[in-house]
């Protein structure tokens, strides 16, 4: 199930006193430049900075295996058919044809970055970002998991109905295989109700410590049986209520670790997958919006330094308003509303008609157009400093998200959208979008990315001007955000939501790897004589 495909060697080659290669290493001096803005009685005194920072990324790219929470749902029944399919060239007929498989909606596998231009004609080289730094390729990667559910992968991608039968009918055989997801941990008061029916594959008992055990050799067999260098843990079911933050119970790492073994009721099963995979030195990422990441977790990864990143996959209408609303308020235009109304029938959708669950997903889909508006408080009043209620917040265009769950229409979801803006001297602008789509088909590639850009991420050190050392990055991967609706970054720094600039970031740091300066569009050749 596995054969090994053939991958391109690595073809770009940095040359500079800046960048060294070595069989076992690339490293590269990098310069980040900034600013520091003094303000005093409103005036800005903007001094610029220079840090020096090298880079150091392992060459080798260690056998990979994601391990999902949820494996029997759509999105991790779609990705391991997706991964089969591709592993094995399987095509299926369509009505419209042949279809072949692809990484189509990875960024990773099917977007470029632009690296220099040719001397000779001018012209912008664009390569594959895969082939900035060495990554596991999807087809590579080795899967498992858990679900709440026991149907077999084969029969769950048939539940799940995302694919075409004839692309079923073929990969069905490579499901079998996989056999029976291993059974999970339910605490029935973080998922909907209406999810009770499928649990039949549980691990017994109630004892919060025994489940974090189970959970953490589960992870080690998986490692070991399978000859993995590193193990993504990935969640990618049902979305939970929120867990309420308790002094004393999950605000530290001493804290979380004791209410497990006390079983507290507020501890939630992604938080005992998080604490477990963080325990087992392996990183974690968060595919759906619950506060997994409790204050006590995110110490604990700290202390353990072991990796954690997330939440909630921004996939389809998340991310097109990550882009619209900046390029309008960017444009100067002030939007006044933005009504977001999406309907869906797959089983992600049943469990988000329970209350509970859907406000998680509504507090994750909400939160992405916060910063854009905080960074233009020309169209939109500042906070008052001192005042209560919304003045105390600053300005803000009205945000609503509606969620309906609709059977019938399955996997394929509709959301429609409304931008509602205020434009010159007193007008108004009104933009619809319509968005219709496979749900699953957008999420899975960006499972694939996160999965592959978080091993990438732990195999690249850093270290500052007068370190000896090369140190591991911080364990909350920011640089994750571009993949995700409600981006965890390091407590006390900004949250970026727009993708032009998550991506900007991504790229940037991964050219940082290999000595080379972020995306200038400055052209300067083309401006000057
Ligand atoms: P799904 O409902 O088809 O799959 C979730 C799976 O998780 C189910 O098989 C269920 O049995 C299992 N499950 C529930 N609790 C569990 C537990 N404690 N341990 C192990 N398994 C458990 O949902 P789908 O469509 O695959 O989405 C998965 C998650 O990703 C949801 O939380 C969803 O909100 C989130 N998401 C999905 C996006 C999409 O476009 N499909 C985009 C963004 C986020
Ligand atoms: C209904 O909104 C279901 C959700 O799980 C979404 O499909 C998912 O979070 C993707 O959201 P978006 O806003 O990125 O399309």
């Amino acid at each position: 199930i596995h054969p090994t495909a053939v991958r391109r060697p690595d073809y770009i080659t940095v040359q500079s006193e800046n960048t060294a290669y070595t069989d076992n290493h690339i490293t590269a001096k990098y310069l980040d430049r900034g600013a520091d803005v003094l303000i005093s009685d409103g005036q800005f005194t903007v001094k610029p900075t220079v840090k020096t920072y090298e880079f150091q990324t392992t060459r080798k790219v260690g056998k990979t295996g994601i391990m999902m929470i949820g494996m029997g749902g759509n999105n991790g029944s779609t990705l391991c058919a997706t991964i089969v399919a591709n592993r094995h060239q399987i095509s299926w007929h369509t009505k419209d044809g042949i279809q072949q498989p692809n990484y189509i909606g990875s960024v990773l596998r099917a977007s470029t970055v632009r690296i220099g231009t040719e001397p000779s004609t001018g012209k912008e080289v664009h390569v594959p970002i895969s082939d900035v730094l060495p990554m596991v390729h999807p087809n590579d990667l080795v899967f498992g998991g858990w679900d709440i559910s026991g149907l077999p992968m084969d029969k769950a991608m048939e539940r799940a109905k995302v694919l075409e039968y004839d692309l079923q009918r073929q990969v069905k055989p490579h499901m079998a295989l996989i056999g029976r997801p291993l059974p999970s941990i339910y605490y029935p008061d973080f998922i909907a109700a209406n999810q009770e029916a499928r649990a039949d594959n549980i691990i017994p008992g109630t004892d919060k410590q025994a489940h974090l055990e189970h959970i953490r050799a589960d992870i080690r067999r998986f490692k070991a049986e399978n000859q993995l260098d590193r193990v993504v843990v990935f969640w990618t079911a049902n979305t939970e209520r929120y867990s309420e933050i308790i002094p004393g119970v999950n605000d530290t790492a001493d804290n979380i670790l004791a209410a497990i073994k006390n079983s507290h009721s507020e501890v939630s099963p992604s938080t005992i997958f998080a604490v477990a995979s963080i325990l087992e030195g392996e990183p974690f990422v968060n595919g759906a919006p619950q506060n997994t990441f409790v204050p006590g977790v995110i110490a604990l990864a700290e202390r353990e330094k072991s990796f954690i990143g997330g939440d909630d996959l921004k996939s389809g209408q998340t991310k097109l308003k990550s882009v619209l609303a900046e390029f309008l308020v960017n444009a100067g235009i002030k939007p006044l509303s933005i009504a977001s109304y999406n309907h869906l029938g797959n089983n992600d959708g049943h469990n988000l008609s329970a209350e509970p669950q859907f406000k998680s997903k509504e507090i994750s889909k909400s939160s992405v157009v916060d910063d854009m508006v905080d960074a233009n408080r020309l169209l939109y009043k500042p906070p008052v400093p001192g005042a209560k209620g919304k003045a105390a917040k600053g300005e803000h265009p009205d945000h609503i998200v509606v969620i309906k769950y609709v059977p019938a229409v399955g996997d394929s979801k509709r959301a429609i959208d409304e931008y509602y803006s205020e434009i010159f001297c007193g007008g108004r602008q009104t933009i619809n979008i319509f968005n219709e789509c496979e749900d699953s088909l957008l999420a899975t590639p960006l499972i694939l990315d996160l999965t592959i850009l978080t091993e990438l991420l732990t195999r690249i050190k850093y270290r500052g001007e007068g370190q000896t050392d090369f140190a591991p990055l911080y364990p909350v991967l920011s640089l994750l955000s571009y993949m995700c609706k409600a981006p965890l970054v390091k407590p006390g720094t900004d949250v970026v939501n727009s993708l032009g600039r998550q991506r900007n970031a991504l790229d940037s740091f991964l050219k940082a790897c290999i000595g080379l300066e972020g995306n200038s569009d400055l052209l300067l050749e083309t401006r000057i004589c």
